[in-house]
């Protein structure tokens, strides 16, 4: 068949709601954007441990320190399951790492800002958390099945890390009036950045014709932040925290909050890597790569060894 042909089938098949498995014929432009979209998400992942890893030994008490281990190996096993999804569509873990080391390859612009108090890891899990589950339950409907089914298994987890956040946040709130502050300010520094992880406006966004046609994308960025802002709003709430936006108000017409224009110089400065610590957490990412040479040389030595013993 004709790459034309074989394009016209490939759409249908997308509009029955049929999902597209690695084996499948699928265009070239298709599976280029998915390795650009999950090797970035699997990057997020795995960078985003860093602002976390931060406080791991400054946790306040030893419940607060195992949750938040727990919340922190998962975002390593997400990486993984991304990576691995990625790799269906014959690109390697070495060449998804070079291009994220040489800054061909994004990760999501959170992971840029600093967590300079044990509130901020509260801000992290309710608010960054609660963006990338808004975000991912819509990806669990995605056309590309590895990357569905990771996203199921994703989610269940994330849900878990949100409640960790607000859990924090909430008993912050309702601490001294220190604690309340520091909550607050940890709210005021990170609600911005939050939704700026939903990209740039659906007019500017590059991708996201193409993704909405081939269904990788289900929701665009703009639907996914309303949604975000909608559920976070009475959250905050309940917890008598203030979102830092004064155009921040409940329009009764159109269903939903409008809310102030976020900042996007500063977006489009942090994703060309100029944020306060994006050469922080790369050069970071490239010492542990660096320094764990070992253990993967070693695992290719096993591989090879048990490969020598089934073959003889
Ligand atoms: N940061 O045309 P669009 C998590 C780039 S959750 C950096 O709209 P698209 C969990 C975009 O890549 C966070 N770059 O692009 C966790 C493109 O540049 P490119 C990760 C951004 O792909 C919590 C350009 O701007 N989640 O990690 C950002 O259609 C706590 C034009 O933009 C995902 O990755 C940004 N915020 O829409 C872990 C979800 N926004 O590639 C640890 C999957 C846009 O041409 C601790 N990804 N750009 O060089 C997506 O849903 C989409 O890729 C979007 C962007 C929505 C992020």
């Amino acid at each position: 068949m004709e790459n034309q042909e074989l394009e016209i089938l490939f759409q249908q098949k997308i509009d029955r709601e049929e999902k597209i498995e690695p084996k499948d014929w699928m265009p070239e432009a298709y599976r280029k954007h998915l390795i650009r979209q999950i090797s970035q998400h699997a990057h997020s992942e795995v960078i985003g441990m860093q602002p976390e890893g931060n406080w791991i030994t400054r946790a306040p008490s030893l419940r607060s320190k195992v949750v938040l281990l727990a919340k922190i190996q998962d975002e390593a096993g997400h990486g993984l399951y991304l990576y691995s999804a990625a790799e269906t569509l014959g690109v390697t873990r070495d060449e998804m790492l070079n291009a994220l080391h040489e800054e061909r390859a994004k990760y999501s612009s959170i992971f840029n800002y600093p967590t300079l108090t044990w509130a901020d890891i509260g801000a992290v899990g309710w608010l960054v958390d609660g963006a990338a589950i808004v975000n991912q339950v819509s990806l669990q409907r995605t056309s590309y099945g590895p990357y569905s089914r990771g996203m199921v298994r994703i989610c269940k987890e994330e849900s878990f890390h949100q409640r960790q956040g607000y859990e924090i946040m909430a008993h912050m709130a309702q601490g001294t009036p220190e604690q309340k502050a520091m909550a607050q300010d940890a709210l005021n520094r990170f609600w911005w950045p939050s939704l700026m992880m939903f990209g740039p406006h659906d007019s500017d966004s590059a991708h996201s014709a193409k993704a909405m046609r081939w269904k990788i994308k289900r929701e665009t960025n703009d639907e996914l932040r309303q949604k975000f802002v909608d559920k976070t709003v009475q959250q905050v709430e309940v917890i008598g925290l203030t979102i830092p936006d004064p155009e921040l108000k409940w329009n009764e017409e159109k269903g939903h909050y409008d809310f102030g224009e976020i900042n996007w110089d500063e977006f489009y400065n942090v994703i060309s890597g100029n944020g306060p610590c994006n050469k922080q957490r790369l050069s970071h990412h490239k010492k542990a790569h660096d320094n764990g040479a070992w253990v993967r040389e070693a695992a290719e030595a096993y591989a090879r060894k048990k490969q020598k013993s089934v073959a003889a």
